[in-house]
């Protein structure tokens, strides 16, 4: 089952007429923010980098339209859905893995009854639709170094169980449906203008933060704890680039994304080449336990060959970006 715009943007022959009309649920948070900011002129670290990448820059029209709505109130999104002539939807509502564990029941209906919601319409009203996995959606018994597409996910996470029964439900909904259902296994977003919210990997932001302010980061996790970790601006290009693709490229509806990995001590002595006199500890709390069961490094070589997926910033990019970028903000 495909509308008319699905038709046109799956055929290589035909022009892309109209352009889609998004709506983004979880508008506010780190993804959201950064596909669309909500406030006009902000400006981004990479528009000023020269790795930044045009696709993902003109979705980040200034002034975007936005509008409060519960993710668990079905008929308010279908009326946004019916009067703003929607056709493509990011799902980005979720509780994170940290904070999730410690509230599972909100957890459980924002990321699941949400999901249901979500689903459900974009199934009667045929709409593209994407929602971040994670690498959270392993678990112990997952291969680490490097995760597969394919292999066990047996997540020890609310979040992690949520983002399984997302890949799931949506793959079904693909099979039965006709659903355009797309989704990424993302690492941890690193980004400078929006912070993250309530994740395990937030101390990957946490840092710069406090390496501006203090020259010093407690870090919360141990420091050869690697994971998969990937910047704002590659992840948003891999979330447009995915979505913009003919669907005959996609030999399967879920995709690992793979950037980049580091330790926690890694990152710091990158840091350290721009500020010597930096200074972390490390008091590992309950996000070790969360950590230690996700994957090191993803195996993302499906997305690389069947849509040509590649990361432009590495860790080094990555690391003068968010200093040069906050030193500003902090002066
Ligand atoms: C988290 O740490 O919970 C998220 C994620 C990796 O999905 N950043």
């Amino acid at each position: 089952r495909q509308s008319a715009h699905h038709r046109s943007c799956s055929s290589t022959a035909v022009v892309d007429q109209e352009p889609p009309k998004i709506l983004i649920t979880g508008g506010l948070g780190q993804l959201g923010r950064g596909l669309a900011p909500p406030t006009t002129g902000e400006i981004r670290p990479l528009q000023r980098h020269p790795h930044r990448h045009s696709q993902a820059d003109c979705r980040r029209g200034k002034g975007r339209p936005y509008r409060f709505a519960d993710i668990l109130d079905f008929k308010l999104l279908q009326e946004m859905i019916v009067n703003e002539r929607i056709t493509w939807m990011f799902h980005f509502s979720a509780l994170l893995s940290a904070v999730g564990e410690q509230n599972t029941a909100l957890a459980l209906r924002v990321n699941i009854e949400g999901l249901h919601n979500v689903m459900e319409l974009a199934k009667q009203y045929d709409l593209r639709l994407f929602v971040p996995s994670t690498i959270g959606a392993f678990g112990p018994t997952s291969p680490r170094n490097p995760t597969p597409d394919l292999t066990v996910q047996k997540p020890s996470t609310i979040y992690g169980v949520s983002k399984v029964h997302a890949e799931l439900m949506g793959e079904y909904y693909h099979r039965k449906f006709g659903l355009d259902f797309r989704c990424l296994r993302l690492p941890g977003v690193i980004s400078a203008d929006t912070a993250p919210g309530g994740g395990t990997t937030d101390y990957a932001v946490h840092i710069f933060h406090e390496a501006i302010r203090n020259r010093a980061y407690k870090c919360y996790l141990r420091e050869d704890t690697r994971l998969p970790m990937i910047y704002i601006d590659d992840c948003l290009r891999a979330m447009v680039e995915v979505m913009e693709c003919d669907p005959r490229l996609l030999k399967q509806r879920v995709y690992n994304l793979q950037a980049i990995s580091f330790t926690p001590a890694e990152l710091a002595k990158e840091i350290r080449r721009h500020m010597s006199n930096f200074q972390i500890t490390y008091e590992p709390d309950f996000r070790q336990q969360i950590a230690d069961t996700w994957p090191q490094v993803l195996d993302d070589s499906r997305a690389r060959a069947d849509w040509g997926w590649k990361h432009l910033v590495d860790t080094p990019d990555l690391v003068e970006l968010m200093l040069q970028y906050l030193s500003h903000h902090y002066e």
